[in-house]
């Protein structure tokens, strides 16, 4: 049995436009409605209809899985739907589910911003626009008045990393630009401004856990021995992993975001490393491909095991995620796995990630690093950005047509960890080789 400690905390995350529904204020519903942005013509409209009160019965269910924790949104767009109008309603609502949480032993971890904001913010210029800090920071504060009492742990900022990529350099969500420039300066601005919310919620609640949900990729070389693909995964390494997080870390704009400049309120503005791990990535030098800063992510045949992330089968390496762990441990914080989640047709194949996944993070565990808490991404199947509602991530399928659940088998053998607080070797046996 690989056990782990006393009192660990077991998961599952949501993001609130994912599975709410009804969030017409924000900019992303506006965007969504543009022909050709989502597979299938999906929206985000109905989701998993949470707004409309489904939270509560999948509260339950979560609860019955055993879950101590669980990871939900509060939305900007509806709390403050125009600049300085706070929705009273709406904050009631999100009061109820987080005491929801509560009342049913489920510790929140309440997320402020996963990639949606306010229309009024995206007229704005959004995180272009270096008044972003300041908005959020009043936002935070607000939210840390009104919810401050039921919340220990608060999540600022969602992948700053991933959403300023797939708007601003990939070009594929809603200001939609290939402008590396603009990708640096919106990571400057998302980085003031989780300072700021960060300090706006300790001055409301000294005692709280805040911290930020950072994606970690890890990049490894196509082919080991050229020398230009190795630069390449190293590159990335910087400013996707790193650029973001050793200024949030250690106060310092390093290139290529700056030339070592210190940002003083930055520094030491996380009480726990909040860690989204998905998969690792094979990076190939490019010439072509600008957009990507002449990097390239390698996804065919001949690296075993690697396939596109949303077309079914994932990446089998655990031992990435055990290393993302162990590079963190010096920084001698509490871990939480915010995210880890496997889209695939193949029901064993999910439940195998899920087994070897968590034995990565007992290896870790073992090995100093201080994780205490893990949430599988997500608690059900819900609406995936510009993916629509294919990629189907939960320990629960959602048919959408009928807001019907029914619990996977991933969902069983969480269920069965959870309520073991560890992997006995039945499951060891069955799932835990990749
Ligand atoms: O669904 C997303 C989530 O919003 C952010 N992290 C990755 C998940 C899966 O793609």
């Amino acid at each position: 049995m690989l056990s782990f400690p006393r009192n660990f905390l077991w998961g599952a995350a949501t993001a609130a436009q994912q599975v709410e529904g009804q969030n017409f204020n924000s900019d992303w519903a506006a965007w969504e409605q543009l022909p050709h942005k989502i597979k299938n013509n999906d929206s985000s409209r109905v989701a998993c209809d949470w707004w409309n009160g489904a939270w509560r019965d999948d509260f339950e269910r979560a609860q019955h899985l055993g879950l101590n924790a669980q990871r939900i949104g509060v939305e900007w767009a509806r709390l403050e739907p125009r600049q300085g109008e706070w929705n009273a309603q709406a904050a009631a609502q999100y009061r109820e589910m987080i005491a929801g949480l509560r009342a049913r032993g489920m510790e929140p971890f309440v997320t402020l911003h996963h990639f949606t904001s306010p229309q009024w913010v995206a007229e704005r210029g959004g995180f272009e626009n270096a008044d972003s800090a300041s908005w959020l920071a009043r936002f935070a504060e607000r939210a840390a008045h009104e919810f401050g009492d039921l919340i220990n742990f608060w999540i600022t900022l969602n992948e700053p990393n991933v959403y300023a990529y797939q708007c601003y350099l990939n070009g594929v969500w809603l200001a939609q630009k290939k402008d590396l420039r603009a990708m640096l300066r919106v990571m400057k601005n998302e980085i003031r401004t989780h300072a700021a919310m960060y300090h706006a919620v300790k001055r409301v609640n000294a005692h709280a856990q805040v911290g930020y949900a950072h994606h970690w990729r890890v990049f490894e070389p196509r082919k080991s021995k050229a020398s230009l693909d190795r630069l390449m995964a190293g590159l990335r390494n910087r400013v996707f992993n790193m650029a973001i997080f050793t200024a949030i870390q250690e106060g310092v704009l390093e290139l290529p975001l700056g030339f070592n400049q210190t940002l003083p309120e930055a520094r030491g503005t996380q009480d726990f490393l909040g860690v989204n791990y998905y998969y690792q990535e094979y990076t190939a030098f490019d010439l072509k491909n600008a957009a990507e800063v002449f990097a390239r992510s390698v996804y065919d045949d001949d690296v075993k095991r690697l396939q596109n992330f949303f077309e079914g089968v994932g990446n089998l390496r655990p031992h990435a995620l055990r290393d993302v762990l162990l590079r963190l441990a010096k920084y001698k914080k509490p871990i939480y796995i915010t995210e880890n989640g496997f889209v695939t047709t193949d029901r064993d194949d999910q439940t195998r990630y899920l087994v070897t996944h968590l034995t990565a993070v007992h290896q870790a565990l073992q090995q100093g690093a201080d994780v205490r808490g893990y949430f599988w991404w997500s608690l059900l199947d819900n609406f995936e950005w510009s993916e629509g509602y294919t990629p189907r991530f939960g320990l629960y399928h959602t048919d959408f047509e009928t807001q019907a659940r029914t619990l996977k088998q991933v969902g069983e053998v969480y269920e069965k960890i959870v309520r073991a607080n560890g992997i006995d070797d039945e499951l060891m046996e069955k799932y835990g080789r990749t």
